[in-house]
């Protein structure tokens, strides 16, 4: 358990969690992997969300996934990247939050992935929950609880 001081400082940072949809970089799992190779190398993020076209969530993709998929026993080839999309080789495997669980919940999900995907009940994509916007409230958390809390040790 949190203390509840800490979960209520937090909590108060709740509508900045999100980053909604249309600010996450993302592909189709229908789309070649070239294009998958081009977003992933411009926009610098090492993984991001693959979507249907009507943006349910799929999977997550990352270079390396892809890079993967080029490696040939001589080497390097990229010729197949544009045989094969992105269904062919993306994670498949991902768990999905509402980003209605409890601050407890999503800081533990959080120490083993950088970012946790959110979904409605119809599985269509909301957005992310990064680390780096959990670490804010937690920073805002830190700051705050002597400014809003008298706390006292126990003997
Ligand atoms: P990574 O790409 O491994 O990025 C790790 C951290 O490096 C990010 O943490 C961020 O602080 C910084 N960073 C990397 N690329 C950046 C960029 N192009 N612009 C600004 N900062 C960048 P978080 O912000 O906590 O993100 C955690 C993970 O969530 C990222 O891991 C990435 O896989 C995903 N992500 C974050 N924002 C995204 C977005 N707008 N679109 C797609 N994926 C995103």
């Amino acid at each position: 358990m949190i203390a509840s001081a800490a979960k209520t400082l937090i909590d108060n940072q709740r509508e900045h969690f999100l980053i909604p949809a249309d600010k996450v970089a993302n592909v189709f799992e229908s789309n070649p992997l070239n294009h998958a190779f081009l977003v992933l190398t411009k926009v610098r993020y090492s993984k991001i969300p693959v979507l249907d076209n009507e943006q349910h969530f799929k999977g997550l993709i990352s270079l390396a996934m892809i890079t993967d998929s080029m490696l040939g026993l001589n080497g390097i080839d990229p010729t197949g990247l544009s045989e094969q999309t992105v269904a062919d080789v993306m994670q498949r495997d991902v768990p999905t939050v509402t980003n209605t669980e409890s601050v407890e919940e999503l800081l533990h999900l959080l120490v083993d992935q950088s970012f946790l995907v959110v979904t409605d009940q119809q599985n269509i994509f909301q957005g992310i929950i990064t680390r780096r916007e959990i670490m804010k409230a937690v920073n805002y958390m830190v700051h705050e609880l002597d400014h809003q809390y008298q706390i006292e040790k126990r003997e």
